[in-house]
């Protein structure tokens, strides 16, 4: 298994630090916005990939290259969205980088109703409250029906796994987050883990999987080991976030990893079993005193606790052994 992190830029000195806090690969994008003009440029991507590589690092994971709305709503123009964004995909297998994460929440993406949630030590989380989003007006884009984006998923996946398979990339979705369906109107169709198993089926490939962001998999009450065995048996499982919170996908709090409901050793312990050896990175994290909160979820200081304490665990479960399931 191999750490990830997100970086808030890709610096000389942030890619050191990774390195130092025992991370060895990065999950980053470029600037832009991914099917829109300018695709990504080759040769940008791969200057990118030598600044890494450079660094002792490896760029594994292009996370977030979003196929824009007009391709998760499948409004007219999606074929020349789906287009351009394959020509950013095929660079991206040009460049030599493995897995794209991407996910299917049109227009509200992940959401939150508070980043100021106190935790230990009054550190800022983020948190949602359903309830509070009862009231929510209509977006612009109105009602969204859970079959239409079926059927826009489908549709992206027919045009683009092929593209994946030929440039040698990993298509990874990531789960809705709030796993529920409808938010201000919006429906929301990976909110629980048969859904995945669904989008697996669809267009069986070798380049067709899964992010399993295992926040948003507890936020689904699902049985993480299980699920955790369950695609990683099947090589679906490309690339993990690590995360922990408490509550239920209506009212939850995201915590520091070692404070939340979710027994991250027995994770760790599945992922192992599983045979899991891909990038697996901690997901949101509290932001910490001293330090700013306008990335929520994605503070510095919060990230290296849980990088150290990922790597805690990894030892913990390496030396107390495990029964690999390969
Ligand atoms: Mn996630």
């Amino acid at each position: 298994m191999r750490i990830g992190i997100v970086l808030p830029d890709i610096t000389e000195g942030y890619l050191k630090v990774a390195r130092q806090i025992g991370c060895t690969d990065i999950v980053t994008t470029l600037k832009g916005e991914a099917g829109k003009l300018p695709v990504w440029g080759y040769r940008e991507l791969i200057t990118q990939r030598s600044r890494i590589e450079n660094a002792g690092l490896k760029w594994t994971v292009v996370e977030s290259q979003q196929p824009p709305d007009v391709i998760k709503l499948g409004l007219p123009g999606r074929d020349e969205a789906i287009d351009l964004w394959c020509q950013s995909l095929r660079n991206i297998g040009a460049a030599g980088i493995p897995i794209m994460c991407y996910n299917w929440m049109p227009v509200l993406s992940w959401l939150r109703t508070s980043f100021t949630t106190r935790v230990r030590g009054d550190a800022l989380a983020t948190s949602y409250d359903h309830s509070l989003m009862k009231n929510a007006p209509l977006t612009w884009a109105g009602t969204v029906s859970e079959e239409r984006l079926w059927e826009s998923l489908e549709y992206f996946l027919k045009a683009a796994v092929p593209v994946a398979e030929e440039a040698g990339v990993q298509l990874a979705i990531h789960p809705d987050d709030p796993p529920l369906s409808p938010i201000a109107g919006i429906s929301r169709i990976l909110t629980n883990p048969d859904a995945f198993q669904r989008v697996i089926d669809l267009l069986p490939s070798p380049n067709n999987g899964i992010t399993f962001c295992q926040g948003c998999f507890a936020e689904m009450g699902a049985d993480l080991e299980a699920e955790i065995a369950r695609f990683a048996g099947q090589k679906k499982l490309f690339f993990a976030h690590f995360r922990n919170l408490r509550g239920t996908a209506e009212h939850f709090t995201e915590m520091f990893h070692d404070d939340g409901d979710t027994d991250m050793y027995r994770a760790m312990q599945a992922y192992y079993r599983a045979g899991f050896e891909g990038p697996i990175r901690p997901d949101h994290v509290p932001a910490l005193e001293g330090e700013p909160n306008d990335r929520p979820g994605y503070s510095l200081w919060g990230r290296f606790f849980a990088v150290g304490y990922m790597r805690g665990l990894m030892e913990a479960v390496e030396k107390g052994g495990f029964q690999s399931g390969r």
